[in-house]
């Protein structure tokens, strides 16, 4: 229970002398010696096991900037008050316009209209664009507020009237504008994705932290640029929000700056009704070791607070929850002064002073623009943490009739009346009927407030927000740079995971593209073999090394350093991602062509941050992400929350993606260098997904393989020669480990009078991409009746002589090699992982899935059979010998357990 003023003098006079003797410490000596007592005593508590539980952690529910240390405020702020309710008019309108314009395309009002003060405070004052001597500010908003920012790049001349007409009508004639901040749809304006809660603050986070990666290793100035998070209360529900925060605290990123709308509310209803959220928040990110700045209060209430000399006022405040406090924004004045009040007279004394409208209104520091000013300017001066300023709003802010109600989040339409009147609040110079129809407004352009705005703009480096991008392109390496993986392993056996860690080493000692490559590991360095890498370039840390680590007389100690190039990121596969996510839009935050390769357990990429891989897709991303240890049968023995078989079908979802799987060395090689030339060299906005293995086997040299077929996602690896009887012809399609099964299937085909051809399909993914690319071309042109179809898909093409049937074998779901079956130019047998993993033997796996090299030459006699190329008895044969059961468990729906 804390102790106040109010209650001192009830409370013992043990207490009292104890509270008084601080005091006076306090004002004779200060604050810091004040804080020194306080610790001293605190320490001598815990030393005898006595533990003071969240003993600072809050602070009491007001501003954390007194009134006394209030800056004085920079601007004309009558004139930022105007232009802001223009601005909130102009967010309502594009909402309303599309209202009545039937289409139901939808768009918020109430977010903005509670984050337009803070986020107008910040750009009039703080946020600063990239120039010569600075680096520049990454402002990620919220989402919903993008009405506001259109509204104001309106104002600038930015965006015309039309393209506010059609928000959320981007294929309008004239232009339109994407719901929320997407810069893949609009690349000149949007800079970072946020329209998936929560991911905006691990973005955030690890953009801060790259960017003192990037300064540490040279490869940037140390110029300052401020990473700005805004994100709403209820967002920081999300596990990704506070999940993420300790890392900023430990890096020390001063140069991050999380701002809390703090509206009490989220979509349905409120966030904290029985508690308060900003109490909650200050203490999480007090505990994990932020600065924290409160925005409770707006101005009106410090004259309330100077006489409140016994903190009667103050107690009221901790003791009203954040349901009374929305309650209080929907209330009648004599309601809100009855509640509140309660039976205290001393309360009742200090309220006289407000007019019961004053009171309704509890006025909340997210709409003073000088408390906003002050924390800004406070967390601006950081040093050495990261700050979280929490501001307090209401959310719907000046929305006529639903300030505060629960349905706000939702509501995308005023009636006539209700627009009027909230168009005469903001003072919108417009006719009744104007604001009936909710026009925009703009005013002259040589009018105070659009040359105020420009002026405010132009100091702070230009308009915003601003995509641009000036990156120099990067030539790729020579393919000859892989020799290694060219030539093949010879009789030695390997992985494609080991091929790759030299591939990564050689790149990281490549001249021109070593410094940029990013290897990035979350806790599962060693499972890849990457091991040798922590001594050779280090694992990144702000901090350095401070200790010997217990392995610094081996060969591979573990190595940290401030130049460190590797991001060992712990067991976070967010963090991780969100340092892809950093590393591959370098290019264009900070003109830095870093190159991220992300390896991790490829089962915990797509299903564990499968949101954040598309963010990525949205962000213009770049780079490598590695799925290591993949493949459902490959990964033997760890068994069903794994065994990977599903991730490359999961990638074909993502449009900018790349996938593939390779088999050998050499594709792999052949791969990531078509990856570096199309993202680096021809600057192409796409990124790659490879699934990599840990099964050793000899890896052949690259000889006449086409690197073309390898890079499309097919090529024939080995044709034999016709059987005795010509017919009995198969074509095997392997990728990735499995191909080692299809090439021994090939073997036992032979033996058994099949002639089989063996191709690697790298990617399915990208082949059937092509496919569907070709037809629909071919379809838009009326088919090949109108003779402009344009031609055959390449896989067809390449398929096109081949006779026999086809069997494909894939340690992915059967979905994946099924992707092509409608240009496959035979019978088409697909086999596949479908089903949960379980721990076995590796060989034990493909037999349970049905991937093993007997399963392949079953599926191609079968096939052959219904072909009446293979009789019933040489079939029944062949199952004996393959050890086929016709009564088999279906692995796709049985597990060990229905056996
Ligand atoms: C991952 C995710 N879940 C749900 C949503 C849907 N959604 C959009 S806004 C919103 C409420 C946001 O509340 P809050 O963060 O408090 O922001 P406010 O609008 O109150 O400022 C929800 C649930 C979403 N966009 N993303
Ligand atoms: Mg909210």
């Amino acid at each position: 229970m804390a102790v106040r003023r109010s209650d001192l003098e009830r409370s013992d006079d043990e207490l009292r002398e104890w509270v008084e003797s601080i005091d006076s410490v306090l004002r004779n000596e200060g604050p810091e010696r004040a804080k020194a007592l306080f610790r001293a005593v605190r320490d001598y508590l815990t030393d005898a096991h006595v533990i003071v539980e969240d003993a600072t952690l809050n602070t009491p529910y007001r501003n954390t900037i007194p009134l006394e240390q209030q800056p004085a405020y920079p601007g004309d702020i009558d004139l930022e008050r105007r232009i802001e309710n223009i601005n909130r008019w102009n967010a309502m309108a594009m909402v309303l316009r599309g209202y009545d314009s039937g289409t139901g395309v939808g768009g918020h009002i109430g977010t903005y209209a509670s984050g337009a003060t803070m986020l107008e405070v910040g750009l009039n004052h703080f946020f600063r664009n990239k120039g010569p001597d600075y680096g520049g500010d990454l402002v990620s908003i919220q989402a919903h507020c993008s009405p506001g920012i259109y509204a104001r790049a309106f104002l600038e001349g930015r965006l015309s009237a039309t393209q506010l007409e059609n928000f959320r009508r981007e294929l309008q004639p004239g232009g339109g504008l994407s719901s929320y901040p997407h810069p893949r749809n609009m690349p000149d304006f949007w800079v970072s994705p946020c329209a998936s809660m929560g991911l905006s603050t691990p973005s955030c986070i690890y953009q801060a932290r790259f960017a003192k990666y990037l300064e540490s290793r040279g490869l940037k100035p140390k110029n300052g640029g401020k990473i700005w998070n805004f994100i709403g209360d209820g967002e920081s529900d999300e596990p990704e929000v506070l999940g993420t925060i300790n890392i900023a605290s430990r890096e020390q990123l001063d140069n991050l700056i999380l701002v809390a709308n703090c509206n009490l509310q989220r979509l349905d209803g409120p966030v904290r009704g029985n508690g308060k959220i900003i109490q909650e928040l200050e203490r999480s990110f007090r505990g994990a070791g932020w600065n924290v700045i409160k925005v409770i209060w707006s101005g009106e209430w410090d004259s309330l607070f100077a006489i409140d000399h016994e903190g009667v006022l103050q107690a009221r405040m901790e003791q009203a929850v954040d349901g009374d406090y929305q309650m209080y924004s929907v209330s009648s004045g004599p309601e809100v002064r009855a509640h509140w009040n309660g039976t205290d007279s001393r309360l009742s004394d200090i309220m006289r002073h407000l007019s019961d409208e004053e009171i309704r209104g509890i006025k909340r520091g997210g709409h003073d623009q000088r408390k906003i000013y002050a924390a800004f300017a406070r967390a601006m001066e950081s040093n050495g943490r990261p700050t979280a300023v929490l501001i307090k709003t209401i959310k719907g802010y000046g929305m006529q009739g639903y300030e505060g109600s629960n349905v706000v989040h939702q509501k995308k339409n005023l009636n006539v009346e209700e627009r009027q009147e909230t168009g005469r609040r903001l003072g919108i110079p417009l006719s009744d009927e104007a604001l009936a129809r909710a026009d925009f407004y703009r005013p002259a352009p040589d009018g105070a407030e659009l040359r105020y705005l420009a002026a405010r703009r132009t100091a702070l480096g230009g308009s915003w927000p601003q995509r641009t991008v000036n990156c120099p392109p990067l030539p790729a390496p020579d393919l000859t740079l892989f020799q290694e993986q060219l030539a093949g392993s010879g009789d030695r056996a390997l992985s494609t995971t080991m091929a790759f860690v030299r591939m990564l080493s050689r790149l990281m000692d490549h001249p021109g593209v070593g410094r940029y490559i990013v290897p990035i590991v979350p806790d599962e360095a060693r499972t890849f073999g990457m091991e040798a890498l922590f001594r050779k370039a280090g694992i990144y840390s702000s901090e350095g090394q401070k200790y010997r680590p217990v392995d610094s007389s081996t060969l591979m100690p573990y190595r940290e350093a401030t130049d460190g190039q590797i991001l060992q990121e712990g067991i976070c596969e967010a963090g991780a991602m969100a340092s892809f996510m950093a590393a591959g839009t370098a290019y264009a935050v900070h003109g830095v062509p870093t190159i991220p390769f992300y390896i991790f357990y490829s089962i915990f990429g797509f299903q564990r941050v499968g949101d954040m891989i598309w963010s990525c897709g949205d962000m213009l991303c770049r780079g490598f992400l590695l799925g290591g240890t993949s493949g459902r049968t490959t990964l033997n023995g760890e068994g069903l929350q794994h065994q990977d078989g599903h991730s490359q079908v999961i990638a074909g979802t993502v449009p900018s993606l790349l996938s593939y799987d390779p088999a050998f060395a050499y594709e792999l090689a052949v791969i990531v260098r078509e990856g570096i030339r199309r993202m680096y060299e021809l600057q192409e906005n796409i990124f790659y997904y490879i699934t990599i293995h840990n099964e050793n086997y000899a890896m052949p040299t690259m000889g006449d393989a086409p690197a073309d077929g390898i890079i499309r996602g097919m090529y024939r690896v080995s044709a034999r020669p016709p059987a005795s009887e010509p017919q009995r012809k198969a074509h095997l399609f392997g990728s990735g480990a499995i191909m080692t099964e299809v090439l021994r299937a090939q073997t036992l085909l032979k033996d058994l009078g099949v002639s089989a051809d063996v191709w690697s399909v790298t990617s399915y993914n990208e082949l059937s991409r092509e496919a569907l690319r070709v037809e629909r071309e071919n379809l838009l042109a009326g088919g090949s009746a109108t003779g402009r179809a344009n031609g055959q898909p390449w896989v067809q093409k390449l398929l096109a002589r081949e006779t026999g049937v086809f069997v494909a074998a894939s340690d992915y779901m059967k979905a994946l090699p099924l992707s092509i079956s409608p240009w496959v130019p035979g019978p088409y047998v697909v086999l596949g992982t479908d089903g949960y993993g379980l721990s076995e033997s590796r060989h034990d796996l493909r037999n349970w899935f049905e991937v093993s090299a007997e399963y392949v030459a079953w599926a191609a006699l079968a096939a052959l059979s219904d072909e009446g190329l293979v009789g019933p008895p040489e079939l029944a044969a062949a199952a004996r010998s393959l050890g086929i059961q016709a009564n088999k468990v279906d692995p796709a729906y049985g597990g060990p357990a229905s056996r």
